[in-house]
């Protein structure tokens, strides 16, 4: 058995888990990170795809932004689309903001580059975590692998260890309160080698089900359509999937996506969830273990960064003036941003998607939720600034 210290130990290398790594290193604060999976799972497994305009800011300014500002797209806006008519949501104009369009795969790769070049303790493949003493002032992360357990000594815990990681279950009974809703509904999703046939993302809301047209680079683009919560994968060929694709998105004017390779399919579920407190003893959560949201509003990776943001600037005051206020309130801190965005990611989602055992009453109110939306500039000015990403400070 070994015996390891740091002043913060960090379970997960995903995005929280890495940006929170180099925030503190900024600081001259000194993690260990364990991840349970190989380092190339971590950077080519393919999820979220747009950085709101804060994210991207919060990359530059910790000086990891160089191929993101090379190679992401900016986005200016984005397409609402009923049953094959488009209108154009301009978050420039009604924002003075845009997104940028960047693979998550990508962002994880870049923050491991420059932990690796920065001499980062990155512990990949780490083997079976779990916490201990995490109302002590030394908490410990044991760490088991075929063999005696090594043990790291830590001042504070990070629980970046996503939906399905450990750090969450280290609460006591008791503590936490759990919201949740799940959606009748889930994504499937594919990545495409084909050249994006227009430069904005397209959600469409189609009488056979929602369907989101995005991309990756100039030859890769990434389409989702709604599906069964239960969808078996092996059941959609790739020409089924093109076939509805193109029912649900060519529209009135002729635009269609261009088809290619299916390069990765793959069936996303849509809850939503919050825990709360995010925060227990020396033990913090961050990202996907504290909270997941529907894709729609294409949050979960920005509210991971600024969950990471608000934990890096408390863990810098206490370490830099023996401050600990932010520590103290950074629950506060986060869930204020969170349920702001789980409001907006539910409101995207229930604006979208065809609700199929609702009311007609519902789903006449719905279309007419959207065509306020495509018609009011009140209305698209609320969903832009919400897209781009409200202001950290602005909590
Ligand atoms: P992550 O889940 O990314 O990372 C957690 C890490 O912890 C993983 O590397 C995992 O291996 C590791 N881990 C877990 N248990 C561990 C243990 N016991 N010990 C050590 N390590 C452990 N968001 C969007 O904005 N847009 C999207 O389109 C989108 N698509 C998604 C598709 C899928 C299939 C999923 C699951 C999520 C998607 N998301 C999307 C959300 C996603 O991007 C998350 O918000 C983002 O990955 C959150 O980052 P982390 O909190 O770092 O968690
Ligand atoms: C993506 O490109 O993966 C993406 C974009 C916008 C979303 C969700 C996913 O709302």
């Amino acid at each position: 058995m070994a015996r390891f210290e740091t002043q913060v130990g960090i379970v997960g290398a995903g995005p929280a888990g890495l940006m929170l790594s180099h925030l503190l290193h900024l600081r001259g604060i000194h993690s260990i990170v364990l991840e349970a999976k190989p380092r190339a799972y971590c950077e080519e497994r393919v999820r979220a795809g747009v950085l709101e305009h804060t994210s991207v800011e919060m990359l530059h300014d910790a000086g990891v932004g160089a191929r993101l500002e090379r190679e992401g797209l900016r986005h200016e806006g984005i397409e609402l689309g009923l049953n094959g008519v488009r209108h154009r949501i301009s978050f420039v104009e009604l924002t003075g903001k845009y997104v940028t369009v960047y693979g998550q795969q990508e962002v994880v790769k870049d923050l491991i580059a420059r932990r690796l070049g920065d001499n980062g303790d990155l512990r990949f493949e780490c083997g079976e975590v779990s916490l201990e003493g995490i109302e002590s002032d030394r908490p410990r992360i044991r760490v088991s692998d075929d063999g005696p357990s090594d043990e790291v000594y830590c001042d504070y815990i990070a629980g970046c260890d996503g939906f399905h990681g450990i750090c969450r279950g280290a609460f006591p009974e008791g503590v936490l309160s759990i919201y949740e809703r799940n959606y009748p509904f889930a994504w499937l999703g594919i990545l495409a080698e084909a050249a994006p046939s227009q430069k904005e993302l397209v959600y469409m809301h189609h009488r056979r089900g929602f369907a989101l047209y995005s991309m990756r680079s100039p030859k890769v683009t990434r389409l989702y359509l709604q599906c069964k919560p239960d969808e078996d994968i092996q059941e959609w060929s790739d020409d089924r999937i093109w076939t509805e694709l193109q029912t649900r998105l060519t529209c009135a004017d002729g635009w269609r996506p261009i088809e290619g390779r299916v390069l990765q399919k793959s069936v996303t579920g849509m809850r939503s969830f919050v825990v709360e407190p995010l925060q227990f003893g020396r033990l913090f959560l961050a990202g996907d273990s504290a909270h997941i949201v529907p894709p729609t509003g294409a949050k979960g990776m920005n509210l991971a960064l600024a969950d990471v943001h608000y934990l890096a600037m408390a863990m810098g005051a206490h370490y830099e003036t023996g401050d600990d206020r932010l520590l103290e309130k950074y629950s506060e801190t986060c869930l204020r941003r969170i349920w702001r965005a789980q409001r907006f990611s539910s409101w995207m989602t229930s604006l979208l998607h065809r609700f199929e055992n609702e009311p007609a009453f519902d789903q006449k109110r719905q279309l007419a939720e959207l065509d306020y939306v495509m018609s009011s500039r009140a209305a698209a000015t609320s969903l832009a600034e919400n897209y781009v990403g409200l202001p950290l400070d602005g909590v």
